[in-house]
């Protein structure tokens, strides 16, 4: 338990870090060294209970799971360990009598954003909720110098900019230039593997405390380093470059994120990435199973290894070459080890994210590892009968080599785990009936609720108590209060405070005054076209054209909010910010329509400007074409702070629906098998197009120039992507997001009506809790159970 932190004590050590540890006076501190001396005062109150957790793990000699990502889209990490510490209070307090402001000091942090979306996201949730429920765990992923790019907008355009979180010090980890292993790339096999290169992989920790400091696990990150620091050589010859090339290739490694997260790179480099953390990660789970002392045959019982995505599916081939080459271990043995360790979660079904590699390229980059891919393919075919093979048209099929070596794959909702089955493995799902499992996501409520909605967290521990923060199903206990409407009025006031707060946060930012009883309508995510942002501002033209047709009607005032990134490649979504940005120019400055629609959107949408969006979000707008989104955690976030959805029945809105209530829910559009019916439909966009005067109007407007003056031809070609290749089905569903967005206008003004519909959306969001999704992994998955002492 945590013991009561007093402000006293706090402010003393802020202060002995602000002088011993930084080397600043008061009298010259910075935000940054205020910010610095807080997280070490509070980074040294996580120390003890991390060791208590490391040591019990060891005495318990039982599993441990380790969560291999490529992405850990954490944010900030100071207001999640004072919220953990129970140090809230004794932190704002402590600052306040050094006359400074918590709030403040919390925001100067730089997010860490080493994701680029969900995916990164989720495994940082997953962090805090093995942390809170005391599951011994290791996060490995790759320490980015420069994670996800700042988004400018030039002009309305996107403007990619390097990210430098790393330019400050990093508070929260802990360097080991102990703990460092060697990893390998290229070079020929000759009995053994001669790689050509190695770069050195170093580990940095990150301890990542659960609920009330009860234990605290590790987010190892590695960093690449050369095995010669310097070349002197060179240097003595004058060849003063050459002689810092070993260390600059050998740092690119770890030097950035792929800016995408749904198409395949293509690059050598990011082949070098999986495999160099992946191996790291490999050679410390083994070295510390091995310290323990344990027969190498019963590495499955004290290891569970989950790969997150395909990025880490080298892991089967390098655990079993580790096994093979380095423990005497006989191969059929080490691939069956090496299955009961793995499991594999697949968070996609675009075709283009499941990762190939060039045959060439990974025989040139891992000539041992595809020797024993062939090996695990050559079993595969021969004890199954199967004809899936996981090398094939000269591609390693890296989505196929995951499946084989894994002895569970999950999907991350209900439906998408089905459509898992049904398409991208539906032949290796015939051969292995039981392997694909579902779990739907989940969020962690300390972040998404209790930091981020300071009103809401207030009003719900008065009505129902504290328990709910790490037993998020007893927010169930609110459903009696959503009757009274006491209960309501309060909801909804602190509703309106978290707009007020998002309305003080745009008025700083930009020039656009705020009506906070406007509806609050949030689309925030990536930039793709299967999340059709681009239907949205359509609609967005739609409903302002028939303002302006009817000017004195009775319409519901409403901000659209938009916020994401498009990967730097990826053409039309950049098109389609650009569009967006336009239309906010035109719509915002039209005097006609002003009190009743603006649009904005904020550049550089991440973590924390999500944490200020979520919680004063009237509408969640989850409007994906069916059967693409793989589960979504974005609307498990906004139903779970009182936000409506406007939704598709795609990825985990089915199960949000079926839990908040049908009536609680603007449910539109084509389900995923209609979608796939009306794609055999001859020309159905240019159909939908001509049955819809309304969408008419609307491209007709872009097509002629409307919301791009001096460059009236600038989106024909998103306009002629409708009509011709709307795969998408952006066409088909409009009329129908349209005619909801309607029923959504007339909901918001019924103002009992709505309070009742928010208020049961968070009361009935509880099963979105990341703990539980854990649990589903810990029971289903990895057999592994909670050390947490709760007395
Ligand atoms: C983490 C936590 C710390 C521990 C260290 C080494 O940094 O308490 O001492 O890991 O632990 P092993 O990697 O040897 O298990």
């Amino acid at each position: 338990m945590t013991k009561t932190i007093a402000s006293e004590d706090l402010q003393f050590n802020i202060l002995r870090h602000l002088k011993k540890s930084l080397g600043k006076d008061t009298a010259n501190a910075t935000l940054y060294d205020w910010r610095t001396s807080l997280s070490l005062a509070l980074r040294d109150l996580v120390v003890d209970p991390w060791f208590q957790s490391t040591r019990k793990t060891y005495e318990a000699a039982g599993k441990r799971v380790y969560y291999l990502s490529m992405e850990f889209l954490i944010g900030r990490l100071l207001e999640d360990v004072a919220v953990n510490l129970g140090a809230e209070s004794a932190s704002r307090a402590a600052l306040e009598s050094l006359g400074l402001d918590y709030d403040e000091v919390v925001h100067d942090e730089p997010d860490a954003a080493l994701g680029n979306g969900g995916l990164g996201r989720l495994a940082a949730c997953f962090l805090d909720s093995l942390s809170t429920l005391g599951i011994p765990a290791y996060g490995y992923g790759i320490r980015y110098e420069h994670g996800l790019f700042e988004q400018h907008f030039e002009n309305g355009r996107q403007i990619e900019v390097a990210e430098g979180w790393l330019s400050q010090r990093h508070t929260w980890e802990f360097e080991r230039p102990e703990v460092n292993y060697p990893v390998g790339f290229g070079g020929h096999v000759n009995g053994t593997w001669e790689p050509a290169e190695t770069v050195i992989a170093n580990a940095y920790d990150t301890p990542i405390l659960g609920w009330k400091a009860r234990w605290a696990n590790t987010l190892r990150l590695w960093s690449a380093k050369p095995t010669v620091l310097f070349d002197l050589g060179s240097f003595n010859r004058g060849d003063l470059v050459g002689a810092v090339v070993p260390e600059a290739l050998a740092r690119a490694i770890s030097r950035v994120l792929y800016p995408d997260d749904t198409t395949e790179a293509g690059k050598e480099l990011r082949l070098k990435q999986e495999y160099f953390f992946t191996s790291a990660s490999l050679q410390d789970i083994v070295r510390r199973f091995k310290s323990e002392g344990f027969d190498i045959e019963t590495l499955p019982d004290h290891v569970a290894i989950q790969l997150n995505d395909t990025h880490p599916a080298i892991a089967g081939p390098e655990l079993v070459r580790l096994l093979v080459d380095e423990n005497g271990v006989e191969m059929k043995t080490a691939i069956d080890i090496a299955k009961a360790c793995l499991a594999y979660t697949n968070h996609t079904l675009l075709p283009e994210a499941l990762e190939r590699w060039d045959l060439g390229l990974f025989a040139r980059t891992l000539p041992r590892h595809l020797h024993i891919i062939e090996i695990i393919e050559e079993e595969h075919l021969a004890a199954t009968g199967s004809h899936v093979r996981i090398i094939e048209d000269h591609s390693v099929k890296m989505g196929e080599l995951a499946f084989v070596m894994a002895h569970r794959v999950n999907g991350v909702s209900a439906l998408h785990s089905e459509l898992v089955k049904k398409t991208v493995f539906h032949d290796l799902n015939q051969t292995y009936p039981d392997r694909i499992i579902n779990q739907t996501n989940g969020v962690t409520p300390r972040r998404w609720l209790y930091s981020c909605n300071p009103p809401l967290r207030s009003l719900i521990s008065e009505t129902i108590g504290e328990g709910w923060v790490d037993d998020l199903e007893q927010l169930s206990r609110l459903e009696p209060h959503c009757a009274d409407s006491g209960f309501l009025d309060a909801f909804m006031a602190a509703k309106r405070a978290n707009k007020e707060r998002l309305a003080c946060w745009f008025s700083d930012k930009t020039d656009l005054q705020i009506d906070p009883s406007a509806m609050f309508d949030v689309q925030i995510k990536r930039i793709h076209e299967y999340k059709r942002q681009f239907m949205n501002i359509l609609e967005t033209i739609a409903h302002w054209n028939e303002i302006r047709d009817n000017p004195n009607g009775e319409w519901t005032p409403r901000l659209k909010i938009f916020g994401g990134k498009a990967a730097p490649g990826y053409v039309v979504a950049k098109e389609i910010i650009h569009l967006i940005n336009d239309v906010a120019k035109v719509i915002n400055a039209d005097p006609v329509t002003q009190d009743r629609l603006k649009v904005v959107y904020p550049p550089n949408y991440n973590v924390s400007m999500a944490e200020i969006l979520i919680p004063a979000a009237d509408l969640s707008e989850q409007i994906s074409t069916a059967g693409k989104e793989a589960s979504g955690t974005g609307n498990m976030k906004f139903a779970l702070n009182g936000a409506l959805t406007i939704g598709t029945l795609d990825g985990a809105n089915v199960e949000i629906r079926e839990r908040v209530g049908a009536e609680n829910f603007f449910l539109f559009g084509l389900t995923a098998e209609e979608v796939v019916e009306r794609r055999n439909q001859h020309d159905y966009s240019r159909a939908a197009i001509a049955a819809s005067p309304r969408l008419t109007r609307v491209l007709n407007q872009i097509a002629d120039g409307l919301f791009s003056p001096g460059d009236p031809g600038r989106y024909h070609g998103l306009v002629r992507l409708l009509h011709e290749h709307d795969y998408f089905l952006v066409t088909c569903d409009f009329d129908d997001y349209f005619d909801t967005q309607r029923q959504v206008d007339s909901a918001f003004v019924d103002h009992a009506r709505w309070a009742r519909m928010a208020a049961l959306n968070t009361a009935r969001s509880g099963w979105f809790s990341s703990d539980r999704t854990i649990r589903g992994y810990a029971e289903d998955i990895w057999n592994s159970s909670s050390l947490l002492d709760r007395s």
